[in-house]
């Protein structure tokens, strides 16, 4: 059984607000959201951070790239909106399963 939290909530285990899902992808709202709108993106696969990709994950990193837009705007973030990846504890990752922060609306923090 995986002690990953990412894993949990794809899977269910967890319960989660869910935005979006398809066979590649879960996207759901993060529980301490820094934005008005704050998704997170993970892949179904356990990788555990963009330290873990290799070529066959290209196909699913298009996918992702080309899915952030379109959720943004589905969240009504008609003027932009921010991505972030952090990787590694030294990135300032918590949970090592690799996911796209999503961010925008009131509230966005300066950068
Ligand atoms: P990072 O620091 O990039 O690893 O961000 C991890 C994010 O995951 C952080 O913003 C809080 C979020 N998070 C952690 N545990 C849970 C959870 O159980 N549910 C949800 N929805 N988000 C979580």
């Amino acid at each position: 059984m995986s002690d990953c939290i990412f894993c949990k909530i794809r899977d269910g285990e967890i319960p989660s607000d869910k935005v979006y899902e398809d066979d590649k992808v879960y996207v759901f709202r993060d529980i301490n959201p820094k934005a008005q709108v704050h998704l997170l993106m993970i892949p179904r696969e356990h990788i555990e951070s963009l330290e873990g990709l290799t070529d066959v994950h290209d196909a699913l990193l298009v996918h992702m790239m080309h899915l952030l837009p379109q959720l943004a705007r589905e969240q009504g973030l008609d003027t932009g909106f921010r991505t972030i990846i952090n990787t590694g504890k030294g990135g300032g990752q918590e949970v090592f399963h690799l996911h796209i922060h999503l961010l925008g609306g009131s509230g966005l923090p300066g950068f």
